[in-house]
């Protein structure tokens, strides 16, 4: 946990203090509303140093950069700036993500040991250990108790291609009448680590990423919320939900009815 929280704190300030007034797009990848931006390389850059000093044997997936192996059975799996929409416009709620998972960095094998979500414009900082809880600035975690689904506060979020954002506006347009309400943070990592610490009942969302996911995942499932996907299936790019067991149940069984993890 150490590592992780050292590493994702250093590339927080990278990117929070050296956030210039007016962010410019570097490059965009699956469509021109996905972006990334120079402070997106730059952190992952730093992080990649980092790990060669400190953990030369082990892998580094990224979001940036790919994925490059290790001889250690170790991965370290990060993401530089999740929430890069909400950096590029000055909105607060982005993060950097960084966890060390066991085996390859494939959310439906790994076993994800270690891992830091650090928020650093309000400097919240989410830590998890594979059995040894997780934490928030150093205060346990814990998951809301479960509540029926029409009192429960949702969060989700979109893809950046058009017509997966319209599928997901179809299901979350059938979900909104039957919940509490719908939040859309726009950081999947700070998503599941508001889950983990009560400020959502439950999340769910359709194509995250593995760096969008591991050290959020650990965090979720350390404060005892269920972390899954359809069907049966381990969370990932297909369906990610997490919360509270029940509630993840019938938000699970209402996401199975419409196809949500297939399609577009
Ligand atoms: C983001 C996710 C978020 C999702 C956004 C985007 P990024 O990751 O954290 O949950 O809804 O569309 O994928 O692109 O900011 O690293």
């Amino acid at each position: 946990m150490g590592l992780a929280e050292q590493l994702a704190r250093e590339a927080g300030a990278l990117v929070h203090e050296g956030r210039p007034d007016r962010v410019e797009v570097a490059a965009t990848k699956s469509s021109p509303q996905d972006v990334v931006t120079a402070m997106d390389l730059a952190s992952e850059r730093l992080l990649r140093e980092r790990l060669a000093q400190h953990r030369p044997q082990d892998g580094i997936l990224g979001e940036e950069q790919g994925h490059e192996p290790g001889t250690s059975g170790v991965t370290w799996v990060v993401d530089p700036i999740d929430g890069t929409v909400n950096y590029l416009y000055g909105i607060p709620a982005y993060a950097v993500s960084v966890a060390a998972v066991v085996g390859e960095p494939d959310p439906a094998t790994w076993r994800v040991v270690a891992g830091c979500v650090h928020a650093p414009v309000d400097g919240r900082t989410f830590t998890a250990g594979l059995g040894q809880g997780a934490f928030l600035d150093g205060r346990r975690l814990r998951v809301n108790s479960a509540v029926p689904l029409e009192l429960s506060l949702v969060g989700t979020g979109f893809g950046y291609v058009a017509e997966r954002r319209r599928a997901q506006a179809a299901v979350v347009a059938d979900l909104l009448p039957l919940v509490r309400d719908i939040r859309r943070i726009g950081s999947a990592a700070l998503d599941l680590c508001t889950v983990a610490a009560g400020g959502l009942d439950a999340y769910f969302e359709r194509g995250l990423q593995p760096w969008d996911l591991a050290a959020a995942s650990l965090v979720a499932q350390e404060a005892g919320a269920v972390v899954r996907g359809l069907h049966g299936r381990p969370a990932g790019t297909a369906m990610t939900v997490a919360g509270p067991q029940a509630t993840v149940q019938a938000l699970t069984t209402f996401l199975e009815e419409r196809a949500a993890d297939t399609g577009a």
